[in-house]
């Protein structure tokens, strides 16, 4: 044996002669006794340790593990986006509320709910770019129509128009609208998405005129959401 490796061990003379080391000891060595040092410290704590507890934790482990794992492997591992749903809340004491469901039915997006509280007439009816709805006294919180093609606004047929242009729904005497619009541009997913932006309904009937259909004050609006079941 070398002289080296008889430094090793773990007897009275070895550790006395690198204790205080009489010249500067090779990095190599150094690491080779630290690790070892630490490798026997982390057996004797693994052995010391692991006795005290041996039929608990390891069955206690494994039994709270695998009820988890058929869990995750049945779990919905795929996105659910072919369903959105609005809460529709009052913007200031406007009393309009409502629901609304958008469903994906092929290319199209078709929204179907009900809306109560209006005043008789056409409303305008948006989405806006934020589902911001920290301002419930204004709705402007919510800030302008989805543009993300950068167009003019318009009517829901109209070649050119904001992502969130909707046109209008109308409610009747009660202040009830029944909704069910089609629509083609806006998506539950990609660029056009809607989902995280906000519905906003106006006080007065989107005109259609630039830059935003002069619809008048917000009376209520909801963010839209990931709808919870198919
Ligand atoms: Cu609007
Ligand atoms: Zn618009």
């Amino acid at each position: 044996m070398s002289t080296g490796y008889s430094r090793w061990g773990w007897n009275h003379t070895s550790n006395i002669d690198w204790m205080p080391p009489p010249k500067p000891m090779p990095m190599l060595q150094f690491a080779i006794k630290t690790t070892a040092l630490l490798l026997v410290v982390g057996l004797l704590a693994y052995f010391v340790g692991s006795p005290n507890d041996p039929p608990h934790t390891t069955p206690a482990t494994l039994s709270e593990s695998s009820p988890a794992a058929p869990l995750a492997a049945s779990g919905p591992a795929k996105t659910n986006r072919d369903r959105a749903i609005c809460v529709i809340r009052p913007v200031g004491d406007s009393g309009v509320s409502g629901t609304l469901h958008f469903i994906k039915i092929g290319d199209d997006v078709e929204i179907r709910g009900v809306i109560e509280g209006l005043t008789p007439g056409k409303h305008g009816f948006h989405i806006h770019e934020f589902g911001d709805l920290s301002d419930a006294k204004t709705g402007k919180s919510a800030g302008g129509h989805f543009n993300p093609t950068n167009q003019p606004h318009g009517r829901q047929d109209a070649k050119q128009r904001h992502v969130g242009d909707l046109g209008n729904i109308e409610a009747d005497k009660d202040g009830k609208a029944n909704i069910k619009i089609r629509d083609n541009v806006i998506e539950l997913e990609g660029a056009n998405s809607i989902i995280g932006l906000s519905v906003v309904i106006h006080a007065d009937a989107d005109k259609f005129t630039q830059p935003v259909g002069d619809a008048g004050a917000r009376v209520a609006f909801g963010l839209i959401g990931v709808a919870a079941s198919q």
